[in-house]
């Protein structure tokens, strides 16, 4: 699909006139361009399509998004020193002030100002990185911890919720559209075979053990922005900030950090938890969360990893099953490949799971 990019620049509010644009990242859901201005002194931008199909509610999602970045730039720019264009998600408004627009063929658009000067990792291969990453997110939930008005809307409702995500899974293998069925009867029983388990966290959560808190929901080490000294900077993709458990932010964090290969990595003997990626990770998450998670929601973190990497490969494996409606892929087999290799990094968190609660219970 061909879109004007220029055209849609210009519906919004910008400092710098347009001199090129490019797609940019490797995000599985929006359509996202780099827009690089003409003045050296001028910001830079991040044009994004969004996905309409996923997100069936745009100005919600929108609404979110304006008042969890409103509340964070008021917290951040109180700090002596801070740099408000870098350490958050600035939105540009459009010229009919609104922070998206709909252009001619019904496609929404938003726009951020890109932040300058960031690494982003699909891998990380340093303690250090996986501790700032850590850091930040634990410092995305104790900021919006105190977010007044009402609750954020649910963008995409029972995102995490193994539950019906099981229901779902259950249902394509039963009506099995794309005939792929007979290429994942292993990968079906591997499934089956943990769904009792994973219903642990919504089981406490309905008890009222653990408490809906605001999550950012998908905390993969690719929206955690480093700076160029490989420091936390921050925290992007607030499409899924809503009501949730911290431990799904944790875990999707985990699956990411701690992952030593790539989340489609075709050989699968290179798929494995790195126990000292993770070490690093939840130091850096309980320095900013220790004193305001309760016991029963530290005592799960080290479960939590388990569950989101479980949960992500179901949502592969549906989706592969479905005939790749909702991620992008990049060839035919590819929401299987990445299923395997997600199935894969389950098992060897399951193997490392005494030493994972071992290093929780050490850190709290
Ligand atoms: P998706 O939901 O498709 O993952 P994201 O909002 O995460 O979309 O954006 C995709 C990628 O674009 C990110 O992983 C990141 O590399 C880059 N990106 C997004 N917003 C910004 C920004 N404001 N500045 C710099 N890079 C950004
Ligand atoms: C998607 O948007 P992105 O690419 O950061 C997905 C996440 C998955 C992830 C798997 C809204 O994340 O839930 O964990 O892919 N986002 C949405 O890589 O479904
Ligand atoms: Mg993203």
């Amino acid at each position: 699909m061909d879109h004007n990019l220029r055209e849609i620049f210009d519906c919004f509010i910008t400092d710098g006139t347009f001199l090129k644009c490019e797609p940019y990242g490797s995000g599985h859901i929006h359509d996202t361009f780099r827009i690089e201005t003409r003045e050296e002194d001028k910001d830079d931008y991040i044009l994004q399509r969004l996905n309409n199909k996923i997100f069936r509610n745009i100005p919600a999602l929108q609404e979110n998004i304006e008042r969890v970045t409103v509340h964070l730039k008021n917290k951040i720019s109180a700090i002596s020193g801070s740099d408000i264009k870098r350490e958050c998600l600035s939105l540009i408004p459009s010229k009919d002030k609104k922070s998206w627009i709909i252009d001619k063929s019904g496609n929404y658009w938003r726009m951020y100002i890109f932040i300058s000067n960031h690494r982003s990792y699909n891998i990380v291969d340093s303690p250090g990185k996986a501790f700032e990453g850590g850091k930040a997110i634990g410092r995305f939930q104790a900021m919006l911890a105190d977010l007044p008005g009402n609750p954020l809307h649910e963008t995409i409702p029972y995102f995490h919720d193994i539950e019906k995500r099981l229901e779902t899974f259950n249902r394509s293998v039963k009506e099995n559209p794309a005939g792929r069925v007979k290429n994942v009867t292993h990968e079906i029983d591997f499934v089956l075979k943990r769904a009792d388990q994973m219903k642990v966290i919504l089981r406490i959560g309905k008890e009222g053990k653990i408490p809906v808190r605001i999550t950012h929901n998908d905390t993969k080490f690719n929206n955690i922005l480093l700076d160029e000294n490989d420091k936390a900077l921050c925290v992007i993709d607030l499409d899924t900030v809503m009501p949730g458990y911290v431990h799904y932010d944790f875990g999707d964090a985990i699956r990411t950090a701690a992952n030593v290969a790539a989340e489609d990595e075709k050989e699968l003997s290179k798929v494995k938890m790195d126990i000292n990626l993770f070490e690093a990770y939840a130091t850096g998450y309980l320095s900013e969360t220790r004193d305001t998670l309760n016991d029963v929601e530290k005592e799960y973190l080290a479960f939590a990893p388990r569950l989101i990497t479980y949960t992500i490969a179901v949502r592969f494996l549906t989706d592969y099953i479905d005939g790749d409606t909702y991620f992008k892929i990049h060839h035919e087999h590819h929401n299987l490949q990445r299923a395997r290799a997600q199935l894969k990094l389950v098992e060897s968190m399951e193997e490392q799971y005494g030493e994972m609660q071992k290093i929780i219970r050490r850190l709290i």
